[in-house]
């Protein structure tokens, strides 16, 4: 009897023992689980943190990159502008020999005057300066002078993009077409041209002999052909086979022949019934050998059909690279692009910034405190 009250009490101190050591390990437990909380936080944390500064160090990376690459482009294209106004500035040795760094007013007009900068412009760019100009006086006039060229939408553009390319006889719509063409297809871009140059045989097989040259697909008839019916056919199928851009080619004309005008009228007419709003740019290409005179085109051609963006060319060709100054400022329509020679890749894009630079680099030496 004493016996089993004995092993009892043994078993309830047993228990109470085991009780305790469960309860501590269930606090061991607890301890452990919290501990490992607190661990996994702090490594959550850690990560959290790293993490966040690989992505601080990733976007300073990326905007290092970025500005590089900004920096970089601006400098190609600055070259680019260099080699297009190479005999504009070839010009001005005969009145500014050796580049300096503080210009007499005098020889800034002529320079202007032998850029082919028209007359009105000039006298808007030399008012309020005195008898010796700096090149950051002289640029701060001058790209204001392409401040008025409206933006261009760049984003959510309609599929098709449809391009109608307008201007006079040999101002070179044919190769700069060839030029745009190249440029949307190395931009992954599905490209299709229109042979709308019905008026010669000749001029459809000129854009035909580019489209297999650049393997681009082409829409073309027969020559005397109706020039607005291959506009509407190249537009359908452009919509039925899914083409981002469509570029139409028309006939060199004179703003004066009215039977030519009326062509061209029927011909923004039929594109906007194969599409709603095509052509969604009128692009006028100006011959930039003609200089100033080609302003005169341009304006007539607005008030015909209303351009929307203006292409010159032939600017390798030309001392009057300072025409594109009157262009911007009296017309108000955007000049695009520059085209600087005969190959699918002479076409650059138009950058006040470069085109100025470029002008400056003839006359001015680079000093520090003006470089932009
Ligand atoms: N140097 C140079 N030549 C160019 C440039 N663009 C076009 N040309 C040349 O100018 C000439 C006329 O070019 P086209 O493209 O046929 O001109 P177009 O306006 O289509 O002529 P039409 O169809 O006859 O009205 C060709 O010999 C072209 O190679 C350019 O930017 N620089
Ligand atoms: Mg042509």
């Amino acid at each position: 009897m004493f016996s089993f009250f004995k092993k009892k009490e043994k078993n309830n101190e047993k228990n109470e023992e085991l009780q305790v050591l469960s309860s501590k390990n269930e606090k061991n437990k607890e301890e452990i689980e919290v501990e490992k909380e607190v661990e996994q936080n702090i490594s959550h944390a850690n990560i959290k943190e790293t993490k966040e500064d690989l992505r601080t160090d990733d976007k300073t990376v990326n905007e290092a990159i970025k500005s590089t690459k900004e920096r970089d482009e601006k400098e190609i294209q600055k070259n680019f502008f260099s080699r297009a106004l190479e005999k504009t500035v070839s010009n001005f040795s005969s009145i500014i020999p050796k580049k300096k760094e503080i210009i007499f007013f005098n020889e800034i007009e002529d320079v202007l005057i032998e850029a082919d900068m028209e007359y009105e412009v000039i006298e808007q760019v030399m008012e309020g300066f005195e008898n010796f100009i700096s090149r950051k006086q002289l640029r701060e006039k001058l790209i204001p002078l392409f401040a008025d060229m409206p933006k261009i939408e760049e984003e959510n553009l309609p599929k098709p993009f449809v391009q109608l390319i307008i201007g006079v006889n040999g101002a070179g719509k044919t190769t700069t077409i060839a030029k745009l063409a190249n440029r949307y297809k190395s931009m992954n871009k599905k490209v299709l041209l229109g042979a709308g140059d019905t008026f010669r045989a000749a001029a459809i097989e000129q854009l035909s002999t580019w489209a297999s040259k650049l393997d681009i697909a082409i829409i073309k008839t027969k020559q005397g052909h109706d020039a607005s019916a291959v506009a509407y056919d190249t537009i359908s199928s452009g919509i039925a086979k899914d083409f981002d851009n469509v570029i139409i080619d028309t006939a060199g004309r004179l703003q004066t022949q009215t039977n030519l005008s009326n062509e061209l009228k029927k011909i923004v007419k039929v594109c906007s019934k194969a599409q709603e709003n095509a052509p969604h740019q009128k692009l006028m290409i100006l011959d930039g050998t003609q200089g100033n005179s080609a302003i005169a085109q341009a304006k007539a051609f607005h008030e015909m059909i209303g351009i929307d963006g203006i292409i010159v060319t032939k600017l390798d060709g030309t001392a009057k690279g300072g025409a594109l100054f009157s262009i911007a400022s009296q017309l108000k329509i955007p000049i695009l692009y520059v085209g600087i020679g005969e190959k699918a890749t002479d076409l650059i894009e138009f950058s006040a910034d470069a085109f100025v630079d470029s002008l400056l680099d003839g006359i001015f030496t680079k000093d520090l405190e003006d470089k932009n």
